[in-house]
Parts: C-alpha cells; sequence; structure tokens
C-alpha cells in the first residue's frame, strides 16, 4: 500500500523540479496600453514608452544588437561577470533566491548559476512568452535549480507574486536596464529594490558608463542599422496596439548624447511633415519632428555609489573593465 504512494509523491515532486511555474501578475489590458500610447503620441514632444519595443520582434532584434561590434555593454559586462566571478560569488553568497529583473533570455543569471548556486531562480519579464521558451530550456539544463517565471511590468513598481519564496533574496538587474530611468525613478527603484531584498538581501547590477560621445553615438546607431531597426519596430506595434497608420519608411532613427542629462536619446524622425492618425486621435508631425522614444542614462562610478547609498544601501562593491566603460555594482 506504502509503495504506489511513495512512487507518486516522487513523481510529482520530479515533476516540480523539471518544469517551470509561471505566474502573470498583472497584464495591462489593451484599453490601457491604447490609452497610454495616444496620451504619449498627443504629448509635446511626442514620446512613446521604451517598454513598447520589445515584443517578439524587439526582443530579437535587442538580442542581435548585443552581437554588434558598436554596442559594448554586454560583452563588456560579461567580461567583468567572468573576471570577477569569484569575488561575486563570494560576496552575494550561495543557495539564495535569485530574482531576475528583467530577465530576457535568461543567459546572463544562467552564466552565473556555478558561483551563485541558487536554490531557487525566479526570472521576471515584461514579455511572458519570450520568457516561457527560454526558461524551459534552462530548467532542462538545471532540473536542480526551482524556477519560476513571472510576467510583469515593474517599471510603475516592483513587486513579486508569493511564489517568488522567501530566503535570501539577490536581486539582479544587469544590462544597464535601469539606465533606462530618469536618476530620479532609479532612486525609487533602487529603494524598492532594497525593500524587495529585505534584510540579508542584496542586489547585483550592471550600470554603463560615461564615456566619449563617439563611443555612446555609434552603439546606439550601429551601421548595419539594426538599433534602427529595433527603433522603428515600434511603429508596427503602435499600428498593431493603437490601429494607427504609421509608415516605417516616413521615419528615421536619430540616437544621440544628451551630454547635459548624462543619456542617449533615441526618437524617431519624421523624414516629411505627415499626421498619424488612429481610432479617436491624431497626431500631426512637422518635416524633422521627433517621437522620443527611449532614455539611456549614463553613470559615473561615484555618482552611481551616491544613489545606492540614497537608496539606503550600506555597503557597496564594484568591478569595472580596463577601460573603465562599464561597472557592476553589489550592493547590500
Ligand atoms: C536594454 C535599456 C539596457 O539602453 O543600452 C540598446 C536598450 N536601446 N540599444 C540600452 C537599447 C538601444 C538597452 N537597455
Amino acid at each position: 500500500m506504502e509503495f504506489p504512494l511513495r512512487q507518486g509523491m516522487l513523481v510529482a515532486h520530479t515533476a516540480a523540479m523539471t518544469s517551470p511555474r509561471f505566474v502573470q501578475v498583472y497584464r495591462e489590458d489593451s484599453a490601457g496600453l491604447r490609452h497610454e500610447l495616444a496620451q504619449g503620441l498627443l504629448g509635446r514632444p511626442a514620446t512613446v514608452s521604451p517598454k513598447f519595443l520589445y515584443d517578439a520582434l524587439g526582443s530579437r532584434l535587442f538580442d542581435a544588437i548585443t552581437e554588434l561590434p558598436e554596442y559594448y555593454p554586454t560583452r563588456t559586462e560579461r567580461a567583468i561577470f567572468e573576471a570577477h566571478a569569484p569575488a561575486i560569488g563570494a560576496l552575494a553568497g550561495r543557495g539564495r533566491t535569485l530574482i531576475d529583473l528583467g530577465a530576457g533570455n535568461c543567459e546572463k543569471a544562467a552564466r552565473l548559476f556555478d558561483v551563485l548556486a541558487p536554490l531557487r531562480y525566479v526570472a521576471v519579464d515584461i514579455s511572458v512568452d519570450y520568457l516561457r521558451q527560454a526558461l524551459a530550456s534552462l530548467q532542462r539544463q538545471h532540473p536542480a535549480i526551482e524556477m519560476i517565471g513571472v510576467g510583469a511590468d515593474f517599471s510603475a513598481s516592483l513587486t513579486l507574486p508569493p511564489e517568488a519564496g522567501r530566503g535570501e533574496r539577490l536581486l539582479f538587474y544587469p544590462g544597464s536596464s535601469i539606465g533606462n530611468f530618469t536618476p530620479q525613478d532609479a532612486l525609487q527603484f533602487l529603494r524598492q529594490a532594497r525593500a524587495l531584498g529585505g534584510a540579508g538581501g542584496a542586489l547585483l547590477i550592471g550600470i554603463d558608463l560615461i564615456k566619449p560621445k563617439p563611443v555612446l553615438e555609434l552603439a546606439y546607431d550601429d551601421p548595419l542599422r539594426v538599433t534602427a531597426a529595433f527603433n522603428l519596430n515600434l511603429l508596427r506595434r503602435l499600428n498593431a496596439l493603437l490601429g494607427c497608420d504609421a509608415r516605417i519608411e516616413d521615419f528615421e532613427h536619430v540616437a544621440l548624447f544628451n551630454e547635459a542629462e548624462s543619456r542617449i536619446e533615441m526618437h524617431l524622425q519624421a523624414r516629411r511633415a505627415l499626421t498619424l492618425r488612429w481610432p479617436g486621435g491624431e497626431r500631426p508631425l512637422a518635416a524633422g519632428e521627433r517621437i522620443h522614444t527611449e532614455n539611456s542614462y549614463k553613470y559615473s562610478v561615484a555618482g552611481f555609489e551616491q544613489l545606492l547609498r540614497d537608496a539606503g544601501f550600506a555597503r557597496t562593491a564594484h568591478w569595472t573593465d580596463e577601460r573603465g566603460w562599464f561597472a557592476v555594482f553589489l550592493a547590500s
């Protein structure tokens, strides 16, 4: 009588450890998204949030960007993680719950599995469908790590479902994604991250550093025009989500470093005077007028250290590459 029961439990246990669970925290309804897009287009200047860059095609175009020789952040960060893995592991601690904020293809976190040995891996991303594929294949490679995929937009507020579990948390926010926030919003985000991590919590975060303008601008306006395609893909989303009539050919990708604000800006610039029309609204654009689609803030090491302090992190450590182009911070 005992045997079948035990076998059943074993099967259930094994199944739980080999297939990731998925939770959708909160999904904006299409009416909400349409409203947000219309409000942005009607603004002065017109804006579209960079979160709309990441549909299935946009996520793949971003992956292609990370392969470009001009786009240094991804490979520079990877080299820092590789060079300093033992030190990072020693400070971050093993056996934690690793919470990946903006996991994408989960590749960056997976590279740290050896040194961090997480008990549980919580992958959070706005594009939940993209997460499904990535996490399922990662789970096959690491059957012993409990994996949970969370579909959530934490650009507004950083909260996790109960499925994320307790235990000592290591928050992972690589790639300089925090650069999309204004420094003021970044501070809010860091405060929330500190609260989410709890008493024994830590944050491992990648930060793109200030560097000469030509290097920055080439990284966001590559000759192969992959970044241009990534930016222009927003127009397809406008058309799909809002029922807009934008023509890709009418717009030009513009990327510039705004030194006063210490940020790269991406814009879609109208090649001629035109009017965008959608059900319930329209937005005329003069020739050369721009839709602002992304900010990517660049920090100094001292500037970001200060931001971490202001957010309430008492201890910080950082590692950088020999050119000083990118930094990885561990804050607790
Ligand atoms: C994903 C926000 C870190 O700002 O470098 C890359 C996005 N935009 N090329 C960045 C991006 C254009 C990227 N982040």
